[in-house]
């Protein structure tokens, strides 16, 4: 048990196992690695899926004799080990070009290479058989509030967003875009920076029912949120399309740990909450348990396989643990104490409209707040059970 399998619908950026380790204050640590090894590597470990950005298959530059064959000898990798593309993305932000911007640079030139950039690997996407487009706008952003327009580049990524749709449905593609939101770095603050703006954001497009989310776990915590409420709400709206997981330590520079390397509860909860759904009821979620992290600086290749392994079985091991919480009558009796199915019910009956309930003494005249204000929710005796779950000590 716990070993992982392709029925755990596990995926891997190549970005994350093939990270050289490089940083702001010191180089690489590690050698390339080949697309293709990492394949063969991710399918050896149990993983199902492999995800990319356009630069990580096809180096920038690349002329398209070469671009075919790096697409070619990848395509075989996948068909030699049954590995799928469930998600693809675009690199937007390491070259210079992309220093003030890509999709809302200030330079209209950039926005239209930068949108040649993504449709050209939206039909690698499709090619490769993905069903999720991730748009992460690491560079759209600034340092500056004179210096950029957001107003302005918000309307502009809209623009982009629509266009990428509009060219998704025409060639029916089937592809679903997913934002990635992130509060900051690269950029000083970058635009939708958390889960809630992106929201907010989507609400505006042309194309809203094909445009979701792909929140990350580091990024909603750098912004000092609780991932888990991001994920519920986005499960909630009907937009959690693709996740990124992995651990952070608080608010700081984007850790990218091995996932439960962070906030170890916040991550049972997660996996509690992506497999068996809200507790008061609803769906849980159905697509791939996407890692998107960096082995540590530390380690060496032996450290990068060690890493990405720990990921598929710290997930597993939350979700055995999470299904004995589940199951555990003390824990059914402590939910009870806290009254959190409750809330499922709604607050109005039947039929009830404001009248009715103006009309219900019950409601406020007799309504005893101080007796409602006295009691005990029990809410930590649940949370000690959940720590004592994790621990394995139940
Ligand atoms: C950066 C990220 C990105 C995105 C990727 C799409 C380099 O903090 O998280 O990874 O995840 O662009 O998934
Ligand atoms: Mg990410
Ligand atoms: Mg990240
Ligand atoms: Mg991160």
């Amino acid at each position: 048990t716990n070993v992982p399998t392709r029925a755990d619908r596990f995926s891997f950026g190549l970005w994350t196992v093939g990270w050289r380790a490089q940083d702001p204050f010191g180089d690489a640590t590690r050698p390339a690695l080949d697309p293709v090894e990492a394949v063969h590597r991710l399918s050896e470990l149990g993983a199902y899926g492999v995800t990319f950005h356009d630069d990580d298959l096809i180096p920038f530059g690349t002329d398209t004799a070469e671009r075919d064959r790096l697409i070619a000898r990848f395509t075989s990798a996948l068909d030699e080990t049954g590995l799928v593309v469930p998600m693809a993305t675009t690199n937007l932000f390491h070259h210079p070009a992309f220093k003030e911007g890509g999709l809302t640079s200030n330079d209209r030139g950039v926005r239209r290479f930068a949108l040649r950039k993504v449709l050209r690997n939206v039909d690698l996407a499709a090619q490769l058989g993905a069903s999720t487009y991730v748009m992460w706008g690491g560079r759209e952003g600034s340092e500056s509030d004179g210096a950029k327009d957001v107003a302005a580049a918000l309307e502009r990524y809209r623009e982009a967003v629509d266009l990428i749709a509009e060219y998704i449905v025409d060639h029916d593609y089937g592809l679903r875009l997913a934002l990635e939101p992130k509060p900051n770095e690269p950029r000083g603050d970058i635009l939708l920076p958390t889960v809630g703006h992106a929201l907010g954001f989507i609400s505006t497009l042309e194309h809203a029912d094909m445009v979701g989310l792909n929140p990350e776990v580091g990024h909603e915590q750098m912004a000092g949120l609780n991932y888990v409420h991001g994920i519920a709400q986005a499960m909630w709206q009907g937009k959690l399309f693709h996740l990124d997981l992995n651990g952070q330590r608080g608010i700081k520079y984007d850790q990218d740990l091995v996932f439960g390397h962070g906030d170890l509860l916040n991550a049972f909860f997660l996996v509690d909450l992506l497999e068996n759904g809200p507790v008061g009821g609803g769906p849980a979620y159905d697509g791939p348990r996407h890692f998107d992290y960096k082995p540590l600086r530390t380690e060496d290749i032996d450290g990068v396989w060690d890493s990405a392994a720990a990921n598929m079985r710290t997930y597993l091991l939350l979700k055995e643990r999470a299904a004995a919480f589940r199951a555990d009558p003390e824990v059914a009796e402590a939910m009870a104490t806290t009254q959190v199915r409750e809330l499922a019910r709604p607050t109005l009956a039947e039929g009830e409209g404001y009248k009715q309930l103006l009309a219900d003494e019950s409601a406020f005249e007799t309504f005893d707040a101080d007796a409602a204000g006295a009691q005990g929710y029990g809410v930590v005796r649940l949370n000690q059970l959940a720590v004592e779950h994790v621990l394995g000590a139940r």
